[in-house]
């Protein structure tokens, strides 16, 4: 008999990029996502390595490597096994905001994240004269530069924790559906 069982693939754990200048709130937000889920916390060297449970059985793994001068050299050596980008924004930070668009450029011209999803956390909506989700969404030219790949704004505010259930959400669908078309691509290349 010709029957093939092929068992649909399940994904365990997913690599999350967690990018933006310094003083975005990318430590800010990783701290209060701790409080949400059950959470590991792994030994740092020299950037943050934390990992959530978001359920039973799949684990988000963010990598905050920092966005000081000197660490932006290092986001290239992490791009590789990613499985989505969470770049996030101070949305109030006028003065800087061109600034974080020119970095989020330069790495999704990376050839290594080519087609790897982006969830962009425009955080610190409390704050008053941020810019709301359209308006970064215009700024940082999301249509243009995303057109290959899943993307998402997302409003936030790190400090009172909102659209953090919605971020989590949207970096976990799109992680899983990269993880999975990755697979099917490397099955079909080995066939
Ligand atoms: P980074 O890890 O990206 O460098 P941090 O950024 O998480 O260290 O945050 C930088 C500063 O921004 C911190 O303030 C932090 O409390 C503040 N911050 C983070 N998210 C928000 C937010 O949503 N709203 C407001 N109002 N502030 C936020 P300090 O004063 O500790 O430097
Ligand atoms: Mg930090």
């Amino acid at each position: 008999m010709g029957l093939q069982h092929t068992k649909p693939s399940r994904v365990k754990q997913a690599n999350i990029l967690m990018l933006g200048l310094d003083s975005a709130g990318k430590s800010t937000l990783l701290y209060k996502f701790r409080y949400k889920d059950h959470f590991i916390t792994m030994p740092t060297i020299g950037f943050n390595v934390d990992m959530i449970e978001t359920s039973k059985d799949f684990t988000l793994t963010f990598w905050d490597v920092g966005g000081q001068e000197k660490m932006r050299k290092l986001w290239s050596n992490f791009l590789e096994d990613t499985d989505a980008l969470l770049y996030v924004v101070d949305s109030s930070d006028k003065r800087r905001l061109e600034e974080s668009r020119r970095e989020f450029e330069l790495i999704l011209k990376n050839e290594s994240i080519k087609n790897v999803p982006v969830v962009m956390l425009a955080n610190k909506q409390d704050l008053p004269g941020a810019l709301n989700a359209e308006e970064i969404t215009l700024r940082f030219k999301m249509k243009k530069y995303c057109s290959d790949r899943n993307w998402y704004v997302q409003p936030c505010c790190a400090l009172t924790g909102e659209g953090l259930a919605e971020a989590l959400q949207r970096v976990t669908t799109f992680a899983k559906q990269y993880s999975r078309s990755k697979e099917t691509f490397t099955t079909l290349k080995e066939t």
